[in-house]
């Protein structure tokens, strides 16, 4: 590398310049290039990908503006087992994480980095996670040798000049340090998809006071590159907002309006793949009523100067899960991915477009699955492909089931107009859930903000043969869907939610639910026909914030009456519905003891309001 004062004339912030300088003399990139964000910048970087054949562009009339991208076999998801919370006592980092002492970790991260760029470009990105100049955003900058995750960075955050501009005038930002780990030497030829083994790849989160730091090695993918995204916006941020009294979570952001007009703010926390993108543009079938979306997967929320709990989405685009996604189950998805999408690991059809499974249109006759090999519309059933060009065979996974959308969050043709309000929006209902195939009812309304926080801390999903078979029909716990992204102790966790329940202004607390679209009947088939039609659970929670609802008192919480849901047009009948709003006592009791067995491993960091929350409904179990 030769000297770099060119490369980073733009950045006058010393600090700044000083870190470049440093871990540029470190991993001894070619290149270095600082961001400014363009669409010029997005483009040549891309099309540098087409041209040396990692990336395809694809048909310009049918997806204008748009790329796909296959990743290596080994680097497909985000990496929990090497994702690592590093602070000097342990107990802050709790039973959930994965730990290890920060002096411990630099040392070897240091040394993984050492000539790690040799033969490659190192980009400097700049971003803002919330809308630029807003006061609840926080601004970042990313190290990186990876242009995938300069153009995901585009679509992802708000980045560029007007980032720097900010931190170059002194604003605060996280560093967060990346290299795929695969270093060039000279002559060698590049592969599609850099990354090292899985044994060289962490993700860690630096979280002690004033350390607050990123720093990545090995993966390109998700979660674990796109360092914006789970790493600052809710590890480093969840450590922030402890510290600062505000809330980082894993939740969407929806606009409610009923027929007469009136909005509500709504957010909601389900573990990943519970359909938060689908729930966040859905469609309602409810006549009169609209959902706009304000964000998909990240609520950051502050106690505003009106006393409410305001939300912002601190992403600027959508990381959606591609299979699924339908004119059925998601339009509004399919729709905001029509133009200016990063496609990665899906299947690539001869005509220049993409095929994921599920998608609600017939698989094309031949295309190339996420692997680069060649597939072939199935004889026997036509939404699936097989690996056979005469069409037999067992159906293969053409796009990987993680496959995704990077796609600008404007484009979603539901976005709310407020969606980048520097203020937020007042959220006035908060939504917990999981797959929950028995026991746990269709909704049910919390007593009081503690009790709300009780059922956070008890969402998770029923675990499938899918999943670990030797726990099928177990519960794996995800409180507040945030188990793999709490960068401190959970029960830390649970007593910071409670004390945002007294600094909220008591008229303004917003209603907290758990939700379940997932009950299953003895035959194994869904008992709530969901999508669209959880509108009619939201209608009813609607009515619970204006107290004009139908309730019941029980045990476990305040549910409707039989006949506070509104069936107007829906498959489901009113003994399905009755089943669905049932308390199912034995069920329950074998749930609270499940939750509690869960704190187990927290000992006696677990708030006192909260064990004594869990006493309660216990004694109202055995009643
Ligand atoms: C995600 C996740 O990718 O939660 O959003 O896993
Ligand atoms: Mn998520």
């Amino acid at each position: 590398m030769s000297c770099c004062c060119k490369a980073l004339e733009k950045i006058t912030n010393p600090e700044l310049k000083a870190w470049v300088k440093e871990f540029a003399e470190h991993t001894t990139p070619e290149h270095i290039v600082v961001c400014d964000g363009s669409q010029e910048e997005f483009d040549r970087l891309a099309e540098g990908e087409v041209a040396r054949g990692s990336w395809v562009k694809l048909d310009p009339v049918k997806r204008p503006g748009c790329y796909l991208v296959r990743s290596h076999e080994s680097d497909v998801a985000r990496v929990e087992k090497r994702t690592y919370i590093c602070c000097k006592d342990k107990n802050n980092a709790g039973p959930t994480n994965n730990w290890m002492d920060p002096t411990e970790m630099r040392k070897i991260m240091w040394d993984l980095y050492a000539g790690c760029m040799k033969g490659r470009t190192l980009y400097v990105i700049p971003f803002s996670m919330g809308p630029i100049g807003s006061p609840l955003s926080k601004l970042g900058v990313e190290l990186t040798d990876s242009p995938y995750v300069v153009c995901n960075m585009r679509i992802m955050t708000r980045m560029g000049d007007a980032a720097l501009d900010l931190i170059n005038k002194g604003a605060e930002y996280i560093k967060c340090y990346h290299s795929v780990g695969a270093p060039l030497e000279p002559g060698q030829k590049d592969v599609a998809w850099p990354c090292a083994p899985m044994e060289k790849k962490y993700i860690t989160q630096f979280t002690d006071p004033g350390e607050e730091a990123i720093w990545s090695f090995g993966s390109g993918y998700g979660g674990n590159a796109l360092l914006g995204k789970k790493c600052f916006a809710l590890r480093i941020a969840s450590v922030l907002a402890r510290k600062e009294g505000w809330m980082a979570e894993h939740m969407l952001i929806l606009k409610l309006t009923n027929p007469e007009g009136k909005s509500y703010y709504v957010t909601a926390a389900f573990p990943s793949a519970c359909g938060k993108t689908n729930l966040a543009m859905m469609l309602p079938t409810l006549p009169g009523w609209k959902v706009e979306t304000c964000g998909d997967d990240i609520a950051w929320m502050h106690v505003g100067k009106d006393g409410a709990l305001h939300a912002i989405n601190p992403e600027n685009g959508f990381f959606g899960v591609a299979p699924g996604t339908s004119k059925i189950s998601n339009p509004n998805a399919l729709h905001a991915c029509e133009k200016n999408t990063i496609f990665t690991n899906v299947v690539l059809t001869d005509d220049g477009d993409v095929w994921w499974e599920d998608m609600g249109v017939p698989a094309p006759a031949h295309g190339i699955d996420w692997k680069g090999n060649d597939c072939y519309a199935s004889k026997d059933n036509p939404k699936k492909m097989v690996a056979s060009p005469d069409g037999t065979g067992e159906p293969i996974k053409a796009a990987h089931p993680n496959s995704r959308f990077t796609a600008p969050a404007v484009q979603c043709p539901v976005i709310a107009k407020e969606w980048e309000d520097p203020e937020g929006v007042p959220v006035s209902a908060i939504l917990f859930g999981g797959r929950r195939p028995s026991t746990i009812p269709l909704v049910n309304m919390a007593k009081d903000w503690a009790h709300g926080v009780y059922m956070g801390s008890a969402a998770g999903s029923e675990v499938t043969a899918a999943v670990i078979s030797d726990q099928i029909g177990q519960v794996r716990r995800d409180p507040m869907a945030m188990l793999p992204f709490c960068g401190y102790n959970m029960a830390d966790y649970f007593g910071h939610w409670l004390e945002m329940g007294k600094k909220i202004a008591a008229d303004k607390l917003p209603k907290i639910f758990f939700v379940n679209w997932f009950r299953k009947d003895a035959d194994g088939h869904f008992m709530w026909p969901g999508f669209g039609d959880n509108s009619r659970v939201l209608k009813w929670a609607c009515e619970a914030i204006e107290g004009k609802a139908k309730t019941k008192d029980t045990p476990i919480g305040i549910m409707p009456t039989d006949d506070a849901i509104d069936l107007t047009g829906c498959e489901t009948t009113p003994e399905t519905l009755h089943e669905l709003l049932t308390v199912d006592i034995e069920g329950w009791k074998k749930e609270v003891a499940g939750v509690k067995e869960s704190w187990e491993k927290f000992g006696d960091r677990i708030p006192a309001e909260l064990r004594a929350k869990l006493d309660e409904i216990t004694a109202a179990l055995n009643k």
